[in-house]
């Protein structure tokens, strides 16, 4: 009889998260406090969470401005001057690969129009140019390299076409649907669609209005597991390019254009939501922000930005690859700040990535690995007074977790390490599949009499970077200091990071 009414509890509380959900209507009647909850409760949806695990992923561009020294063609280009000598898509995944990322994105169609795939479409492609007598295909040679190398592959379709004489007519958007179903038919599993947000004049003069609709419903018809980004729903852009994310990144975020017949028929589920507003604030997602919120969102941050000055490859930028320095600046700031890095190595004329680029992400991996090698919290004794399964914070498992009783919102986390030692980085991973919860935290450290103060900070979201200056110890406590619903902690690093105090 026990074992029975065990089995219901534990239904029960699985069905109870399978009925979470990646977005929350507010009614005009909720009181602030349901509207935290409601907040606190929004997830990400499964094609969410897997992207989001990915924390490293890779652009390619590449196309007729590689060979025309541009970063914008204007759709009037010669494909004949398209003629990598020494193109290999193996090489391009190796060297991403090598460097940590898990996905790659390749820019099928920039806004000059042509097509690195050949298309029935149009005769603005591959099959124009000199290379493999018009018989290559760049989407195939990249996805079957993606395969082999067991990484994710994902495609850059400019919505903007300033080849097409259809832009800006009805039938574009009927071109653009079967330029999209090429793509997402004959290339095996596709796991991201980037549609940009550039959205200027075609080759007659005129604006297109895009049918976004329409392409989503393709996208989950097509290839249900893969994400769509930032003119999206799935994916929002962090809002600048400079490699650097937000301090305060909250991944559930006001929409006020959620769609709700859409969002009762259950078929929608997912597709009712639109991004609209500006993305570039320094807030988006606060007490303040969502309380006057229709709807809430999870919306996570995708943080892009080109190891080069330019999104393509200019031989004159050689000199200009950001430094392994930079690189590491850029991963604490955007990995670090709860969201996922999509770092642009634009392939050059021959086809290959530069060696400039290969010696930078080089360094730049090696550096990450000899701060992340050694966990120094590792085997600590780990206490909280309020909380339960405090020791799942060392233990490597991301679904595992630390939460608070009853429903304190504030706790404090000991650990006493097994050893005295030297750190100056600490991570932190909430459960996002729980909800992202965390508004405030600090990190103290015994010093021998006192508990002084090493970090402190806002969001944790699915993964907290913090530097600070070098503190030796044995013994630590992190304070979650507010929290929007019960915190969890999945997992907890205490790192040295040498290349910053030498
Ligand atoms: C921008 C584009 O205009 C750039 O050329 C590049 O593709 C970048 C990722 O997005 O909006």
């Amino acid at each position: 009889m026990k074992k029975f009414f065990l089995i219901l509890l534990l239904s029960a509380a699985a069905f109870a998260n399978a009925q979470k959900k990646n977005y929350a209507i507010i009614k005009p009647t909720d009181s602030q406090e349901e509207i935290i909850n409601k907040a606190a409760n929004v997830v990400p949806s499964p094609r969410q969470l897997r992207w989001q695990k990915l924390e490293l992923t890779a652009f390619f561009h590449f196309g007729l401005n590689t060979f025309t020294n541009h970063e914008w063609g204007d759709g009037k280009e010669d494909p004949r001057v398209f003629n990598p000598t020494k193109l290999d898509a193996r090489q391009w995944i190796k060297v991403a690969k090598d460097a940590g990322f898990k996905q790659v994105i390749l820019t099928a169609k920039h806004h000059d129009g042509f097509c690195l795939w050949p298309t029935k479409t149009t005769t603005h492609s591959v099959k124009s140019s000199p290379w493999k007598n018009g018989k290559g295909d760049v989407v195939k040679e990249v996805a079957d390299a993606c395969k082999s190398q067991n990484v994710g592959f994902g495609i850059y379709l400019s919505p903007w076409d300033r080849n097409s004489p259809l832009y800006g007519s009805e039938e574009y958007n009927d071109f653009f649907v079967k330029q999209l179903t090429e793509l997402l038919t004959n290339y095996g599993r596709i796991d991201e669609v980037w549609f940009d947000g550039a959205n200027g004049e075609g080759p007659n003069g005129k604006k297109q209005v895009y049918d976004f609709d329409r392409w989503y419903k393709l996208i989950r018809k097509l290839q249900p597991s893969a994400t769509i980004a930032i003119m999206g729903p799935d994916v929002r852009w962090v809002g600048t390019e400079s490699g650097y994310g937000r301090e305060t990144e909250w991944s559930v975020v006001p929409a006020n254009n959620m769609d709700q017949a859409a969002i009762e028929s259950n078929s929608q589920q997912g597709d009712a939501f639109k991004p609209e507003g500006d993305m570039r604030g320094d807030d988006l997602g606060s007490r303040d922000k969502i309380m006057n919120a229709k709807a809430l969102v999870w919306y996570p941050a995708e943080t892009d930005v080109s190891i080069r000055p330019g999104w393509f490859y200019h031989p004159e930028e050689n000199d200009k690859v950001k430094s392994p320095e930079k690189l590491l600046d850029i991963y604490f700031h955007s990995v670090g700040r709860n969201s996922v890095l999509l770092v642009n190595l634009p392939p050059d004329k021959e086809g290959l990535i530069n060696e400039a680029d290969i010696k930078n992400l080089k360094e730049w991996t090696r550096l990450r690995d000899n701060i992340f090698k050694s966990n120094f919290a590792k085997g600590a004794s780990v206490v909280s007074a309020n909380g339960i399964n405090a020791k799942t914070i060392l233990d490597n498992n991301y679904t595992s977790f630390w939460t608070t009783k009853r429903k304190d919102t504030a706790a404090t986390i000991e650990i006493k390490l097994k050893n005295k030692a030297t750190f100056n980085v600490l991570m932190l991973q909430e459960n996002i599949a729980i909800g992202q919860r965390i508004e405030k935290f600090n990190l103290e450290y015994w010093n021998g009499t006192s508990w002084k103060k090493a970090a402190e900070g806002t969001t944790v979201g699915y993964k907290r970077l913090l530097q600070f200056d070098p503190v030796t110890t044995d013994k630590i406590r992190l304070n979650i200091i507010s929290s929007r619903l019960n915190p969890t902690i999945a997992e907890l690093g205490l790192y040295m990071e040498k290349s910053r105090t030498d």
